[in-house]
């Protein structure tokens, strides 16, 4: 029996398939029935929940009843009905006089049938469209007990969560993997009432005050006459933008980073951007910042491989998350917060805390860990849970309170606005996934889509026909009376908010050599996208105010003459902002497996990586199973489905045999394979330049001739011994990618 929950996944799988089955059976299904093009006639059993999903909690608003089953929801209700529960004999044909007739005005079925179907789409986030989302729970440490009385945060309580992962640009149906801000929103069920906390995988925000998030966004977004391009900021309307509105430069350059091109969900920061006030039980408050911390370590994809994502596999990230629930492989994130005394000035060691363009360096105030989340359940239906779920800044809980960071105020505004629009009225509250989990006792009546049926005669305070009820809690939540600075009333904003280079720099100079390439890559490629050459040059002059390295580097791919100027300040690198030197766990990574023909070695090799909490993918010429004596080893990409953007390594077990599929042996008719199939050379070429770790044994060495990697080159492991070259290739892992194999030319 497995342990590793991975594996029993895989093994799931592998058990079907190896499964022979009698005569006249379908290989791997034992006791289905064959195809055929009949319909089902009989009702089936209602299907039972799958294992790796469930929904939003059960309890209704009110409790009350509804026609609604757990038999219907799953479609698993014997007989078809209209929405009101009339039995319908026919979907499938329109009522009509006659087999060639006209269609009758009269038949309601076809008219709600089509009349719900053109109403199914509700319009997409303005920003945030593309999302992905997952349940899980939050558990305390108890360690924020002393400096907040919000009930979640005491030790060992486990609360339900939410969480909603995006991109910001792109609509709903955009790729994962373009360079944007990710989203990081977590919706808190907790005994007290909804606490949302919606951040990002970026610390920073590209404007200090909310009246310009339209503009930025705006910038952001296609072009307005002919709508592209998609989800991506390099085009001339964001840089223009950006390079006038220099505020945005520090989140800029994150975006530049690998920041901007997670490997996973599962492997990004997260953070609440803005400062917070946290509230004790005896009064006293402290600032603080939230940070998340991913488990399985901060990893980025590398440009190429997210460009090719963009094709092989739009949906990259969302797979991902699922796939890694699904397997049990639960990905987990420790809550922290940087805390900061709640002073009058409200800054930190000359930080401004009210400045979302800047952050405190880990370095000068750590992050604390309060908690631990883990997600361990799929939605159950996307458009229910993931597209209407609700996220609010202002959904607060006592212990929990908000500071005067301006962008965060208009934020307070937008989010119940959008609501509006987006969901169709102002009970969107009452949808499955935005339901608190605490006792709901309001005087909000009516609207749009009300599904409570409220009793009580009263709605109303103060009253006396419905007893008085609802009663002003003395335990509710009182926002901290912070004192008002007594100055004139204008469009103004503190000195302190004109510094827009300096931590651009602190980031720039605490990422290593090798980070810094990428940035200069990124911007070098979002600004060769720029038509105008106006706006090209003054981006330039912002670079040359964050670091003349970038500068000039950025102005040579551009083919433009680097401008004069000095960096702004001098600040102190903060190591902990770089991604590279660390190891992390390789629980969880992807390792492809190229199968030769030493089938033993493959099975050994396979349940090694199993039980190193590994997933290994069995890559071969064609599906099925690998032909060859003892227990059956299962394909899972063949060569025409095999990409190396999906493996965080490969492993090359022996020399593989060329492809025997249709292209295999199309290529080999017309000369374009050797004896290695150029799909293998392509996989094996495209994870050595993205620096991934690779390992072969027996003659896997010619396989990485014809992709034309030199033998001595670093993170290319080969030995006779499987198990050593897999220990090798973990190692390598730990660490991501291997970097040095293409030596940095910034030294
Ligand atoms: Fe948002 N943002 N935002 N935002 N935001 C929305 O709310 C807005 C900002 C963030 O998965 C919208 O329900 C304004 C910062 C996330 O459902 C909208 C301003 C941060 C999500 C909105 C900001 C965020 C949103 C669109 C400037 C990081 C996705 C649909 C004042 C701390 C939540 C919706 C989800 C979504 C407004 C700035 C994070 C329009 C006006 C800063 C993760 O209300």
């Amino acid at each position: 029996e497995q342990t590793n929950p991975v594996a029993r996944a895989i093994d799931k799988v592998i058990d079907a398939v190896a499964d022979d089955g009698a005569a006249g059976e379908i290989p791997g299904r034992p006791g289905a029935e064959p195809p055929s093009l009949a319909e089902p006639v009989e009702p089936r059993e209602p299907l039972p929940p799958k294992p790796d999903q469930h929904g939003p909690d059960p309890l209704t608003a009110t409790g009350q009843p509804s026609g609604e089953t757990a038999e219907s929801r799953a479609q698993g209700g014997p007989f078809l009905t209209t929405a009101t529960g009339t039995r319908l004999p026919d979907t499938d044909h329109s009522l009509k006089a006659g087999p060639r007739g006209p269609t009758l005005l009269r038949d309601h079925h076809l008219r709600e049938k089509i009349t719900h179907f053109d109403h199914e789409r509700i319009p997409e986030r303005v920003v945030h469209a593309r999302g992905a989302a997952a349940h899980g729970v939050f558990q305390a440490y108890g360690t924020a007990a002393t400096i907040s009385k919000a009930a979640f945060l005491a030790k060992d309580v486990r609360t339900p969560v939410f969480v909603r992962f995006s991109t910001v640009l792109g609509s709903r149906g955009s790729a994962d993997t373009v360079r944007d801000t990710r989203g990081f929103a977590t919706k808190f069920y907790t005994s007290e009432g909804i606490f949302d906390l919606v951040g990002n995988n970026i610390p920073v925000f590209f404007i200090q005050d909310a009246i310009k998030f339209p503009d930025v966004i705006h910038a952001g977004k296609p072009h307005p006459d002919r709508e592209i391009p998609q989800a991506q900021s390099a085009h001339d309307t964001f840089w223009d933008f950006v390079s006038l509105h220099t505020e945005a430069t520090h989140h800029t350059i994150w975006n530049m980073s690998d920041r901007g091109i997670p490997r996973s969900y599962r492997m990004m920061e997260g953070f609440g951007v803005h400062t917070f006030r946290l509230v004790a039980a005896d009064g006293g408050t402290v600032l603080v910042k939230f940070h998340w911390k991913p488990k399985a370590g901060v990893h980025s994809l590398v440009w190429e491989e997210a460009q090719l994502l963009g094709g092989v596999d739009p949906d990259f990230h969302r797979r991902d998350l699922a796939d890694a629930i699904e397997a049990g492989a639960h990905p987990q994130w420790e809550l922290g917060v940087q805390i900061f005394p709640d002073t009058p000035e409200q800054t930190f060691e000359g930080i401004d805390l009210l400045d979302p363009t800047k952050i405190v360096p880990e370095e000068l105030a750590p992050v604390q860990p309060i908690g631990l989340m883990t997600l361990n359940a799929n939605p159950v239906n996307y458009f229910a849970e993931t597209e209407q779920v609700a996220f609010h800044v202002g959904h607060l809980v006592p212990g929990i309170d908000v500071s005067d960071d301006p962008l965060l105020a208009g934020r307070l505004f937008s989010y119940l606005d959008t609501q509006l629009t987006r969901l169709g009225g102002p009970n969107f509250n009452q949808l499955p996934i935005n339901r608190t989990h605490a006792p709901v006792n309001d005087m909000l009546r009516d609207g749009m889509h009300q599904t409570a049926v409220h009793a009580g005669a009263a709605p109303y305070r103060p009253n006396s026909l419905d007893g008085g009820c609802p009663f002003h809690a003395p335990d509710g939540y009182v926002e901290v009376p912070v004192p008002v600075e007594a100055a004139p009333r204008g469009r103004l904003s503190p000195a302190s908010f004109d510094d827009h280079f300096s931590q651009a720099r602190l980031f720039w100079l605490s990422l290593s050599p090798v980070e810094r390439e990428h940035v200069i890559a990124a911007y070098t490629f979002e600004l060769s996208k720029v038509y105008e050459q106006a706006i090209k040059e003054r981006q330039l002059l912002v670079l040359a105010r964050i670091d003349p390295v970038l500068c000039r580097e950025v102005a040579a791919g551009l083919g433009l003459p680097a401008p004069d100027g000095a960096p702004e300040g001098d600040p102190a690198a903060s190591p902990a902002l770089s991604q590279v030197g660390r190891t992390w766990p390789t629980e969880g990574r992807i390792v492809g497996i190229v199968a030769g023909p030493d089938l033993d070695a493959v099975r050994t090799v396979r349940q090694a990586v199993l039980d190193g909490g590994m997933v290994p993918l069995i890559i071969a010429p064609t599906g099925g199973v690998l032909p060859g004596p003892g227990e059956p080893v299962t394909v899972q990409r063949t060569f025409a489905a095999a990409r190396s953007v999906e493996f965080d390594a490969i492993l090359v077990a022996g020399a593989p045999e060329p492809g025997a599929d249709a292209q295999g042996a199309r290529d080999a008719k017309a000369g374009v394979s050797g004896t290695v199939d150029p799909r293998v050379a392509l996989l094996l070429n495209e994870a050595y330049r993205h620096a991934k770790p690779l390992g072969g044994w027996g003659e896997a060495r010619e396989a990485f001739t014809a992709a034309g990697i030199p033998a001595t080159a670093p993170g290319v492991v080969t030995g006779e011994s499987a198990a050593d070259v897999l220990e090798q290739v973990t190692g390598l892992l730990a660490l991501h990618r291997v970097w040095e194999r293409f030596p940095s030319a910034l030294g």
